[in-house]
């Protein structure tokens, strides 16, 4: 397969509500999609880097300019690429996975299609649907936040998960937890602690947590390990898997006891199939996480998480859960509180080309 040119756009998705966490609020959504136009057809991919690197030190405009400058160009450069072979090459760039990761996606969509086959399928995918579960964001107060998440258990959801940070934590674990004794529930924290809140992160192990999602700084694997011995309440990792080695260490060191898999985060969906496979074997569970992905990322998240691993639900939610309009033709929907994984070719999705027009604020074709 030869690429044969590669288009960009940024697009502007407004949120249906705010989304706040502890590093921000973001009432758009910033993101890249990606159009490859190969000998063997198109595919679409997504780079889910947000606007200002809060999160991750990756971010929309850098990754527009990486992506501009010395990806695409490298694997324009190719003869015959194939989607295995798509890391090795962007490999001398260091960093930037979420950018590799996008790339690396609308080739395999472009791959998967020419040959007949599903995202799914080709991973390894074993479940036609799987559980949805809900990010919810820090609300304007604890009582706020029980009615946003009693809608959500309304809409279907089995898995609620809410964002904490320090001042929003134990009353607002506590009133939720009141609210509905029984839920599957978890906290993510997305770095915003230090071992000095060791106590206030133990508070926390009063409620019947599934987990204790990235309580501190993604760099901090030792502290983590720490931090761990003194919960009762499992420590998952999230910012801290930047890929697979990453997440060798961290196993090595007793830092998780369960790992949030973001195949944007770990620089793409095979090297997310690594560290799903290494967890299987060290016994792991794993769930998939998500980065407010529009269709195209949500259908191959659906994909990723219906791999056997995937044994606690992740956050695979409704298109609606963040925006109106999607820019795929049939959005993802819940069906009694599960995702259907696509079963076409590729990710299984078309685009809403309208959608994408109307969406996109800047747009750029790079060509051999
Ligand atoms: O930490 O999991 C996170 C969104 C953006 C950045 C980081 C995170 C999140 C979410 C939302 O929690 C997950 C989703 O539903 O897409
Ligand atoms: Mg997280």
């Amino acid at each position: 397969m030869d690429i044969e040119s590669v288009e960009l756009r940024v697009l502007h998705l407004p949120l249906v509500q705010p989304f706040t966490t502890s590093f921000g609020t973001e009432t758009v959504r910033e993101v890249i999609v990606v159009r490859v136009r190969t000998s063997a057809g198109d595919g679409w991919g997504e780079i889910v880097t947000q606007h200002a690197p809060l999160y991750s030190s990756e971010y929309t405009g850098g990754a527009w300019d990486v992506a501009r400058r010395f990806l695409v160009p490298a694997l324009l450069a190719q003869r015959r690429l194939t989607p295995q072979r798509v890391a090795n090459v962007l490999a001398p760039f260091v960093g930037h996975r979420m950018v590799k990761a996008g790339l690396e996606l609308a080739v395999l969509d472009a791959s998967l299609r020419r040959a007949g086959r599903s995202l799914a399928g080709f991973l390894g995918g074993v479940v036609p649907r799987i559980p949805a579960g809900v990010s919810v964001g820090i609300q304007a107060d604890a009582a706020a936040l029980v009615d946003a998440v009693g809608g959500y258990l309304g809409e279907g959801y089995r898995r609620i998960k809410i964002k904490i940070a320090p001042g929003r934590d134990v009353a607002d674990t506590a009133a939720v937890r009141a609210a509905f004794p029984e839920i599957a529930l978890q906290v993510d924290a997305n770095s915003a602690y230090t071992l000095d809140d060791v106590d206030t992160l133990a508070a926390l192990d009063a409620y019947d947590l599934l987990l204790i999602e990235q309580p501190l700084q993604e760099d901090d694997l030792v502290d983590h390990a720490r931090l761990a011995a003194r919960l009762r309440t499992p420590v998952c990792l999230d910012e801290s898997i930047v890929s697979d080695k990453a997440a060798a260490d961290a196993l090595a060191l007793g830092a998780a006891a369960i790992i949030n898999i973001k195949a944007g985060r770990v620089g793409g969906y095979l090297e997310a199939r690594r560290i799903h496979d290494r967890c299987v074997a060290a016994g792991v569970p794993v769930w998939c996480g998500g980065m407010l992905e529009t269709g195209i990322g949500r259908a191959a998240n659906a994909a990723l998480a219906s791999l056997p691993g995937f044994t606690l639900p992740g956050d695979v939610s409704a298109s609606s859960r963040f925006y109106r309009h999607d820019i795929v033709a049939e959005p993802i929907t819940l069906d009694d509180g599960f995702v259907t994984v696509p079963s076409g070719d590729g990710l299984g999705i078309e685009i809403d080309h309208a959608a994408v027009e109307a969406a996109t604020v800047e747009r750029l074709d790079v060509r051999a």
